[in-house]
């Protein structure tokens, strides 16, 4: 207690000043909360100072504006003051990416880096790591982590995977700490069906992949739209951007388009020339030759808003995206099914690394463990229920402010959208959301509202209505591991970035080519060869020495 109250004294005596300093309201001092978990969020006793430097979010200005902040002097520098005795200094905070690693850079030369220090926006967060890495800038902060981590945090990164940490991987310790990003929602790993095509068609919503070939076919050779015209629509969209959203025809053959991936032997190999990605291309072949995929389709959202479509291949939010077709024809449904296998083994969706930017902390600093606690910290705050004052105070106010901007240091939890779609359905199944708070209240009432006869909030019961929803499909992958993640988040090899563009090239030409029938199935081995021959090989080296480092 007595703690505690040094820290309010300390806290006044920093205040006081800028009282008659600054115009408009002030942040208000916090209490201490005295629940915190001493063991691993105790607080310094007298204050303890930490520089830092962080990215700027143009958002945050108006915010400033409108609470009457400076980043000084706010509800997260106020409140981390009085319950953790830490007094957050901002060196440097920067908006345009480039400048912002131009001052790093510099400081790098110079020596002087903040305490913690925000490296942000991979690939290029890499590339510091590294350089910092190499100005011995770096602390090993693992056992910090060990030591002090709360069970919430380190749920995080076990959910997240342990690819999180390879970029900051040297001579296996792990040198920074990670936000993370639920990369699953930015994942295609989802097809978004016509359902009222199938009913139209008298058809099921498919369960296997001959199924799901089946209804590309109908709903090209039949009249799903029921406009009385056979063979005007398609099943799925083919277009210039089709090796972004194509990739889930791949996954289905387990193939990984673009992606690093761990073969059998425990070597990474580069998914786009692996042999399953020719069954894929065969796949493709087959339905082009027989005119499922349409040679002219220039814009397949357009096709597919457009109701000339009835598949988009997407991702799990997507309900929201396809809410105009539902606003136009009232009659339009789609379903969110996962990704279809072709053979017993379940398919798998690619994904990104769920890491975009990386906490270092200065060997210099006296305190290396704060990096920790203040991530347990944001944690715990963003545990409190949204009508707690804190929660209010600093994560998201009445007006919708995005005050968790202004924590030094964020993490969040790979799947949160799938908790709240299991506890959305069981509310749902209980008619009843007494036991929902916040943002899930919401989602049931919005879910609530289309059920009741409104259309316009259809696309929430796509994404949260129950156990067909595809936010709750979403958790098979995530119960399962079954993202499959690029291995590879290091830095490109000198050849890799010369050769980037040229391999890139042969690959979606040639693929191309196969699928157009302009060259047989067997091109595919002959740019595999080209692929090795231009410099593959040599990335494929590089890439598997710098595993067997990461691996340790
Ligand atoms: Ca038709």
């Amino acid at each position: 207690m007595k703690k505690r109250i040094v820290s309010i004294l300390f806290l006044l005596i920093l205040v006081f000043p800028m009282i008659f300093s600054a115009c408009g309201p002030q942040a208000e001092p916090f209490t201490p909360r005295q629940e915190l978990d001493q063991a691993t969020m105790g607080g310094y006793d007298p204050i303890i100072k930490i520089t830092y430097a962080r990215p700027w979010f143009s958002n945050m200005t108006q915010t400033l504006y409108d609470k009457g902040w400076t980043m000084e002097d706010n509800n997260w520098t106020s409140a981390i003051r009085a319950d953790l005795g830490i007094k957050m200094q901002l060196v440097w905070s920067i908006a345009d990416s480039a400048e912002y690693f131009a001052k790093l850079t510099g400081s790098i030369a110079s020596g002087a880096i903040p305490d913690i220090t925000n490296i942000h926006a991979a690939p290029s967060a890499y590339d510091y790591l590294q350089m910092l890495e190499n100005n011995d800038l770096l602390t090993n902060i693992w056992p910090y982590y060990e030591q002090y981590a709360s069970d919430e945090l380190k749920e995080c990164y076990e959910l997240a995977g342990e690819e999180v940490f390879y970029p900051a991987t040297f001579g296996g310790e792990i040198k920074a700490l990670c936000s993370i990003l639920g990369s699953e929602n930015d994942s295609w790993s989802f097809y978004w069906i016509r359902k009222d095509w199938l009913d139209n068609l008298n058809m099921q919503v498919p369960t296997t992949f001959d199924e799901f070939v089946e209804v590309i076919k109908a709903f090209h050779d039949k009249d799903p739209d029921n406009d009385g015209i056979n063979g005007n629509t398609y099943g799925i969209p083919f277009d210039a951007s089709f090796f972004a959203y194509g990739a889930t025809i791949f996954n289905s053959h387990h193939a990984y388009l673009n992606t690093w991936v761990e073969l059998e032997d425990g070597t990474l190999g580069f998914g786009s020339i692996q042999p399953e990605a020719k069954e894929a291309l065969s796949t493709l072949r087959e339905l082009y030759a027989g005119g499922y995929l349409d040679p002219e389709m220039t814009n397949y959202e357009t096709a597919v808003k457009g109701g000339k479509c009835g598949i988009w291949p997407g991702q799990v939010h997507n309900g929201l995206f396809l809410q105009p077709v539902k606003d136009k024809n009232s009659n339009a449904d789609f379903v969110p099914i996962r990704l279809l296998s072709v053979d017993d083994e379940e398919a798998r969706p690619q994904a990104n690394i769920n890491s975009y930017q990386y906490y270092t902390v200065n060997p210099s600093c006296k305190n290396p463990e704060v990096l920790v606690k203040l991530l347990n910290y944001y944690l715990y705050i963003g545990s409190l229920d949204s009508d707690d004052e804190y929660k209010k105070d600093m994560f998201t106010d009445e007006n919708a402010a995005e005050l968790w901007q202004f924590a030094p240091v964020t993490v969040s939890k790979v799947g949160e959208n799938f908790e709240r779609a299991k506890k959305v359905a069981e509310a749902l199944n209980d008619g009843t959301k007494e036991n929902l708070k916040g943002t899930d209240a919401d989602v049931y009432d919005w879910v609530m509202a289309y059920r009741n006869g409104d259309n316009s909030q259809w696309g929430w019961d796509k994404i949260y209505g129950g156990e067909q929803s595809s936010e709750y499909l979403m958790g098979h992958y995530i119960e399962n591991g079954l993202y499959m993640t690029n291995k590879f988040v290091g830095n490109k090899s000198d050849n890799m970035q010369a050769t980037e563009s040229d391999l890139n090239l042969l690959i979606t030409d040639g693929f191309l080519k196969i699928i157009r029938g302009e060259e047989p199935l067997d091109y595919f081995d002959v740019i595999v060869d080209s692929w090795e021959n231009m410099g593959g090989k040599e990335n494929t080296e590089y890439v598997n020495d710098w595993y067997e480092n990461v691996k340790g």
